[in-house]
């Protein structure tokens, strides 16, 4: 037990203190496979105290006694039930006014009461996400801390559980250049625990990870499964994994070598496609352990500059959006997410950009059954420390855990590695490395970044080229723009990530007036005029679908808000530019799916 003297000279005052929560870090391998298994929700009211000098993490208030205030004989600065009471999943800046723009640390503390269900039954803590860095005390003791603000993770508790427990979890949502995004970004910085708490029940010996994809083999027949199990007791049961996908007639075993199971099986399935977004019941199943996912079957790759879905040419109607809101935050719920593709859908989209970080899980269930193409993103925005090996480590694994959360959903073609960063030597080698491990990961999806500029030397190492450009906003001229797309040669697909323009919704003026409706509208416009015929643009994601929070936004018509979204913050109001671009969506549907109309 620490002493109050300890407390105060040796502790709170030591610059070293984050030293003791150095190891112990969570990544991607223990991530457990979470679509469709029973979980135990801990959403609801936590106790909830902001810690702005990390007196708690400095003097470690997990170990402060737990007891009543009456019975204290000590001062003390933090009781984990004098906080305020606060929901999660959400963000704490919206909840609590006073915290509108809080960073820092902040406390969140439950009790958590454990009876085993079966013997031998292993628990895991399962966080959908918390911005950005985590650390987790159970009764009192360090067990493990994440970084990375919008990809889940697991800790197992087990050993640590008792019949009743205190748990509790310090966020810190602090920027810096060493976290993904780094210091400077054009989105509001919301902290806590926003996506779902809970645990998982599993038993001795469980499926860790599940991936299922159809192999890019253009023979549209082969299917593939990965399958890594988690073994706590060896040689007790069968070392045996089985897949089935009924609707197939597929019903195989694998056995059991060093943690993994494969299978490589001949189907006919049904290709997923926007048209025919079909999804095959699939289930694992290894000793007392099943999981059942809903899985499409399709293939995604390049020929020269053209995009391919199933050996078809491909273009992407698309919309970026941010997981942003004006009442949550970047909390979000399935009835938003809903409300959010069906108003791609109603603008003619069939394909979403879910910038600038990982989005809800929900989002890719969701475009899975629906039939939206989605393209998934690595906070790796604008300037971040490219030569600091720790930050590549945390990139590196948030892209492992957003893979192995996405693995299974057909829905997602693309995965990008970041946005628009200047192109020097230690950036070229940090996307390289990150580019070559997706690809590891995941041999059946693309690779892509924003880029800000053609001649960006990562265009060469992509799949997928991202251009984001704003002639006609930043860049008032859009001679620029036609020469550029005239005289470049990319070799493979480009899509336009990112155009747009501000206005806010009902102001009206002149088409030369910033801000209005007819400037945004116009610049809509242009854009679609000069990009339509532009054989290798493969796809289009203006920026954005809503008007987003942004606090580097300040002007009288932007008040807190970056005003490019095609429909205002209140996610009803549409701007004139919603209807431009619908229409162009609509002559191209029109079109078919094949070809530009310049074809
Ligand atoms: C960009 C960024 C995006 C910004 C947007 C803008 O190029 O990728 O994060 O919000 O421009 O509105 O300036």
């Amino acid at each position: 037990m620490i002493t109050i003297n300890e407390k105060i000279v040796t502790h709170i005052h030591s610059e070293s203190y984050l030293q003791q929560y150095a190891m112990a870090r969570i990544d991607h391998q223990s991530l457990v496979f979470r679509t469709n298994r029973p979980a135990e929700s801990l959403n609801g009211y936590w106790y909830f105290t902001v810690d702005p000098y990390d007196t708690g993490l400095r003097a470690n208030w997990p170990q402060e006694r737990d007891q009543a205030y009456w019975q204290k004989d000590t001062p003390w600065d933090y009781g984990w039930d004098e906080g305020d009471l606060t929901p999660v999943p959400s963000c704490w800046n919206t909840v609590h006014p006073e915290y509108y723009y809080y960073e820092g640390s902040a406390w969140y503390a439950r009790r958590v009461s454990y009876r085993p269900q079966r013997p031998g039954e292993r628990v895991f803590l399962r966080i959908g996400a918390a911005n950005y860095d985590t650390k987790i005390f159970l009764n009192g003791v360090y067990l493990g801390r994440h970084q990375g603000g919008s990809t889940p993770f697991c800790l197992e508790l087990t050993a640590h559980l008792k019949e009743d427990n205190l748990l509790q979890i310090c966020v810190n949502n602090e920027r810096s250049i060493q976290r993904l995004p780094g210091r400077n970004t054009d989105w509001f910085n919301y902290g806590g625990l926003y996506r779902d708490v809970e645990l998982l029940r599993l038993p001795p010996n469980f499926i860790q990870q599940v991936a299922i994809y159809l192999v890019p083999d253009g023979s549209f027949s082969t299917i593939k499964a990965e399958v890594e199990v988690n073994q706590a007791m060896q040689g007790v049961a069968e070392e045996i994994v089985t897949l089935s996908i009924p609707e197939l007639n597929i019903s195989v075993k694998s056995p059991v070598i060093e943690g993994r199971a494969e299978f490589t099986v001949e189907g006919q399935p049904e290709l997923w496609s926007p048209e025919n977004p079909k999804l095959y019941q699939c289930v694992i199943t290894y000793q007392e352990d099943t999981i059942q996912d809903r899985v499409g079957f399709r293939q995604i790759e390049t020929r020269g500059t053209e995009l391919l879905l199933n050996g078809k040419p491909l273009f992407l109607r698309g919309i970026s959006v941010h997981e942003d809101d004006w009442e949550l935050g970047k909390a979000t719920t399935e009835e938003r997410i809903r409300q959010m593709f069906a108003d791609a859908l109603e603008l003619g989209c069939n394909y979403v950009r879910l910038a600038h970080y990982p989005h809800s899980e929900l989002a890719a269930q969701i475009a899975d059954e629906l039939g939206i193409l989605l393209w998934e993103e690595l906070p790796v925005y604008w300037t971040v420390d490219f030569a600091n090996p720790e930050t590549y480590q945390d990139a590196e694994n948030q892209l492992l855990e957003l893979i192995k959360r996405d693995f299974n959903r057909a829905s997602v073609i693309i995965w990008s590695i970041g946005n628009e960063n200047a192109d020097t030597e230690d950036r070229f080698q940090f996307m390289s490395n990150l580019f070559r491990a997706a690809k590891k990961q995941d041999p059946a999806r693309l690779v892509a970044a924003a880029c800000i500029v053609e001649q960006d030397r990562l265009a060469q190492v992509l799949d997928v080229i991202g251009i984001n450009e704003y002639y006609g906003w930043y860049n008032p001229d859009y001679a620029g723009l036609v020469k550029l797309l005239k005289e470049w040669r990319p070799g493979k697909p480009v899509v336009i990530s990112e155009t747009g323009a501000g206005a806010l919704a009902g102001y009206h003026g002149p088409v030369t007036e910033m801000f209005t409706e007819e400037y945004m509208a116009r610049v809509y416009q242009q854009q679609i005029e000069i990009t339509r015929n532009i054989d290798y643009i493969r796809g289009f994601s203006p920026w954005i679908l809503y008007d987003f929070r942004s606090p580097r936004r300040q002007n009288r018509f932007q008040q807190g808000y970056n005003r490019k979204g095609l429909i205002a913050e209140d996610k009803r109001t549409r701007k004139l530019a919603f209807g431009v671009l619908q229409e162009y969506y609509r002559r191209r549907a029109a079109e078919g799916l094949s070809r530009s109309p310049a074809d």
